[in-house]
């Protein structure tokens, strides 16, 4: 990607309006071109009506969703329509942009006195448009309830398209069980930031939490009570929860990746069935955090009558392209059959028309090389890595010492570990995706992920406490141009976000570095 973007200048965040609203460049991640006109404010007021494209099913819902998201806060109606009345102030939600450097995810955001008009190629950059519309609108603009004031947009257009094609976020469903609506709660706030993709953690020593009907006591017995860290629990999704949560996602563009973590992690799976154990002897339930200590028993028949059932019945309900086979931490298994057990299968995934995806250690196994892998190391180098990528492998960047979200941002943090390190939000920010690790490119690079695990998270405000504000850092290393990284424009971005956190009831935590709001 060539990049059109004026650097921001260092804490560029002033007020964009008379009235008081943001600044045209107050948003994150930070948009590839911002041309701000002083004299073209737009007034959100109690006639406005939201136009979009006639005929699209997918234009209309993404009006839909803005128009229920704008209702609360202003009182006003704000009917979806396919063609405006005359002389009515508009928000234009519109295919054909006609304009290839936009992708399917990009947007072109133009604002008069009259109107605010989105244009993109596909659906999904117009969604991408209106999470930017959100963060133009002054803050109370989040509150449930109606707010007395003026509602500007700042005047100008915006050009804008990410950088990268993936920008996740992960849950950890396994260590502590996290419901529907908790997970729903989550994709809504992490759609704010423009992220695309949310991997779910469904299995792992302590738990099972996905039904699969082949394998029936995967649930009943390891997605229990008591399974969680620490005894809690018990919880699972269901599959007609979990075809919920997808269609919810699919709504607001983020598509949901399952994980089912193997050949360790698989305690609770052979806890509920000692046929996937080599001796056939059950091992003890485990809710502590060890980890390591489980493996799935290469040589042996069941086990892949097993991976392929699991693989079948998810890959049935799941309609984005990938299925996460974990791979991750497998001590317990030697490098022989690890490699012999992700040669059988990495293709297995191919079967069922997905694109098989692994922490990085599946970069050992040759059949990695059409698979994407998710580095979460702490180093600059992984040569098994950088020699897969060579092959054609893909690279989500996920480095622990930066990404996870489940890092103390500092030793007093209540919450979190801190074996990769301790992540304050400028630690977040502070590295380039295609340049992290050695011989892994800007064009092996998929994208990011900030992975969430939950030994020690149990509520969504312990989870909102650890994402909030690092998560946004993330995704702003994932969609804008590398040209426009700069702290203090991050920093001056985000200081102004916490009032949004604020009226939308989400924690985060109140970092020191930034000037808040
Ligand atoms: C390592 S990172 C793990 C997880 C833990 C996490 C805690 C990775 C691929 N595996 O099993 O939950 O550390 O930070």
């Amino acid at each position: 990607h060539q990049s059109a973007a004026a650097p921001h200048s260092a804490g560029a965040v002033q007020s964009g309006s008379p009235s008081g609203g943001p600044a045209l460049s107050s948003v994150i991640p930070a948009p590839v071109a911002v041309r701000p006109d002083p004299r073209a404010t737009f007034r959100l007021g109690a006639l406005t009506v939201i136009r979009t494209q006639p005929g699209s099913d997918a234009a209309r819902s993404v009006g839909d969703l803005i128009a229920r998201e704008l209702r609360p806060a202003t009182g006003f109606g704000l009917p979806v329509l396919p063609v405006a009345p005359r002389a009515v102030p508009t928000i234009s939600l519109l295919l054909g942009a006609r304009d290839y450097r936009l992708g399917d995810e990009g947007y072109r955001l133009t604002v008069s006195p009259t109107s605010v008009t989105i244009r993109a190629n596909k659906a999904a950059g117009l969604f991408a448009g209106t999470r930017t519309l959100l963060q133009l609108l002054p803050a109370e603009i989040d509150s449930p309830r109606v707010v007395r004031r003026v509602w500007t947009v700042a005047g100008g257009d915006i050009v804008d398209y990410p950088r990268f094609a993936y920008r996740g976020a992960m849950l950890d469903e396994a260590r502590h069980f996290h419901t529907p609506s908790e997970v729903k709660a989550y994709i809504d706030e992490i759609g704010r930031f423009k992220v695309n993709y949310l991997h779910l953690h469904l299995s792992d020593d302590q738990g099972w939490r996905i039904q699969i009907d082949s394998w029936p006591r995967l649930t009943s017995v390891s997605g229990g009570a008591g399974t969680g860290v620490d005894g809690e629990g018990p919880g699972f999704l269901t599959k007609a929860q979990y075809k919920d949560i997808v269609a919810y996602a699919a709504k607001r563009y983020v598509t949901i990746v399952p994980e089912i973590d193997m050949p360790g992690h698989v305690n609770a799976a052979q806890v509920a069935y000692p046929s996937l154990t080599c001796d056939g002897v059950a091992p003890a339930p485990r809710t502590d955090t060890e980890v390591g200590y489980s493996s799935l028993c290469i040589g042996s028949d069941t086990t892949y009558r097993f991976v392929e059932d699991v693989i079948r019945e998810l890959a049935a309900i799941t309609p984005g392209p990938y299925i996460h086979i974990g791979g991750d931490e497998a001590q317990a298994t030697s490098d022989a059959d690890y490699i012999a057990f992700q040669q059988r299968v990495l293709p297995l995934v191919a079967k069922y028309s997905k694109t098989a995806y692994g922490w990085n250690e599946i970069a050992k196994a040759p059949a990695a090389s059409t698979a994407v892998a998710q580095f979460w190391g702490t180093g600059t180098t992984e040569p098994d890595l950088a020699a897969a990528v060579t092959t054609g492998t893909k690279v989500v960047m996920s480095p622990a010492n930066k990404a996870y979200l489940d890092m103390k941002y500092n030793p007093s943090t209540p919450l979190g570990q801190d074996w990769a390190a301790l992540i304050e939000v400028r630690d977040a920010y502070g590295w380039d995706p295609a340049t992290r690790v050695a011989g892994v490119g800007e064009n092996a690079v998929l994208g990011v992920e900030a992975p969430l695990w939950s030994e020690t998270l149990r509520t969504l405000d312990d989870i909102e406490f650890m994402a909030f504000p690092r998560l946004p850092a993330i995704a702003e290393l994932g969609w804008s141009p590398r040209s426009t990284h700069d702290w203090d424009s991050f920093a001056a971005r985000l200081g102004t976000y916490g009032p949004r956190w604020t009226q939308q009831g989400v924690n985060f935590y109140p970092s020191p570095q930034i000037a808040w709001s």
